[in-house]
């Protein structure tokens, strides 16, 4: 057999056998079909010619935004038609497409995108907005769109955007409320969690250094530092907390939904600002992390759930949120437990062809079907082959690019799915899908020199933002 055939074969039987049960049996392959060394290799002539693949996707699917939903928020790809978030768009796609179409060199497009931004994006709007998501889509989109054209509409508009979240963080704690209204300031929803208390430093301390004004550093920060020093005697972190009180309401602790990017900005704001702070906190979290969440389960290194005070272990479940933790881990330099982490995360990806949102790595079942367009097993291959140079992640990255075309893409753009078992599809397109899925397929096959990761950090919604020390 030739060597082609026998990967073609080896493929064939790593991702065919699971598919006849959507929880039992056949799963078996999560532990025994990991790696990416049966597939074949991606020279560089195949890197450039996926690289073109990738721009052409992104194309298809801003396209399918422009013509069906321009001026809104998001493109509903099977009905084709806009989504908006609340009353009044705020330019969900566009924001946080634009740095990609830049990364890409799609000048005209982002030509487009810049002047609709730049002139019908207004914040003086009395709607109660998601803080967090409004400063990692938008903030960040804004503040890496003004570093990458110089243009000065976009950073007014993100200090306009900036100054009305900033009232948000007006709770007894100084933990942000989850909500804020953009007109009035006002805070609402008193039940938040690490991801939305710790994912703001990079946004907000950049609009400080470029604005000169400390206070946007100084409140985010302060809210890193109430959630940490809530932290366990374990070092460990809770799933919900009340911003009024400060109590942990769910002491769930895991690296998946409502926690996952508090570790990431941890590293990162050490990275961007060389902030010492932020350095101790991630060195005391990272260890308690990979101590008490990690676990080997059928031959393969897992991370699942524990209660943060006892560190006893309540789940199994790791999913498409928590594939993120092997590329924090491979950018922060531990590259053998990342390595093996995105080895599961790969196997997970193939028991259908697709990731779950969760998966029961013990019962070898999946506890919820749907696949939202998720960027982060993406994200981890990137930085995989970014720190280690090794081929073998550009070619897990033709394999997810193959799948995720297959099974997402419609004649208007792409689809989340609703249940990766079955492959059906829902109406519906995250913004993020703009900013991260594709830029981060795009820069796993362009050139490196396409971003100097010396010289950036990507925010969590993979908006890259100026490396430079905070001045104090
Ligand atoms: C994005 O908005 C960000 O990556 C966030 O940290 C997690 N959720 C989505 C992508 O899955």
């Amino acid at each position: 057999m030739s060597y082609i055939a026998r990967c073609a074969l080896l493929i064939a039987l790593a991702i065919a056998s699971p598919l006849s049960s959507a929880t039992g049996k056949a799963a078996h392959a999560a532990s025994s079909v990991t790696g990416a060394e049966s597939l074949p290799p991606v020279d560089d002539a195949e890197a450039a010619h996926m690289a073109e693949r990738v721009k052409g996707e992104f194309l298809h699917a801003w396209r399918g935004y422009r013509q069906y939903a321009w001026g809104h928020d998001d493109l509903k790809p099977l009905s084709k038609a806009p989504h908006d978030w609340y009353a009044s768009s705020l330019l969900m796609t566009p924001v946080d497409a634009l740095d990609t179409m830049l990364l890409m060199h799609l000048d005209d497009e982002a030509k487009d995108a810049r002047e609709l931004i730049a002139t019908k994006l207004s914040f003086d709007r009395d709607i109660d907005v998601k803080h967090f998501e409004v400063v990692i889509r938008l903030l960040g989109g804004l503040l890496s769109g003004y570093e990458m054209t110089g243009d000065e509409r976009l950073l007014g508009l993100a200090n306009d955007l900036g100054t009305r979240l900033l009232p948000a963080f007006k709770s007894p704690t100084g933990l942000p409320y989850v909500n804020v209204n953009l007109r009035t300031g006002r805070g609402s929803g008193t039940e938040t969690n690490p991801a939305e208390t710790g994912t703001l430093l990079l946004e907000y301390g950049t609009l400080s250094r470029l604005t000169g004004d400390p206070v946007f550093y100084d409140t985010a920060k302060r809210a890193l530092v109430e959630t940490y020093k809530r932290r366990s005697k374990l070092d460990l972190v809770g799933e919900r907390i009340d911003v009024t009180t400060g109590a942990w309401t769910n002491t769930g602790s895991h690296i998946g939904a409502r926690i996952d990017s508090y570790y990431e900005y941890l590293w990162k704001c050490w990275k961007l600002f060389g902030d010492e702070d932020c350095h101790l906190m991630w060195t005391t979290s990272v260890a308690a992390a990979n101590r008490y969440y990690a676990e080997d389960v059928h031959g393969g290194l897992w991370y699942g759930q524990v209660d943060m005070a006892t560190g006893k272990r309540t789940g199994h479940e790791y999913g498409s949120l928590e594939a993120f933790y092997p590329g924090l881990l491979a950018y922060s330099g531990d590259i053998d437990r990342a390595r093996r982490l995105q080895r599961s995360s790969f196997a997970m990806w193939n028991l259908h062809g697709i990731e779950p949102e969760s998966y029961d790595y013990v019962a070898r079942k999946v506890t919820y079907p749907g696949y939202p367009l998720r960027p982060e097993i993406v994200e981890s291959t990137w930085y995989l082959y970014r720190t280690t140079g090794d081929p073998k992640y550009r070619a897990m990255g033709k394999k997810l690019f193959d799948d995720f075309v297959r099974a997402c893409r419609t004649d208007a753009g792409y689809a989340a799915l609703s249940d990766v078992t079955t492959k059906k599809q829902a109406d519906d397109m995250e913004s993020f899908v703009m900013a991260e899925t594709f830029k981060y397929f795009y820069l796993l096959f362009a050139p490196r020199d396409t971003l100097d990761l010396d010289r950036v950090v990507l925010n969590t919604e993979a908006h890259p933002l100026r490396r430079e020390p905070i001045a104090k």
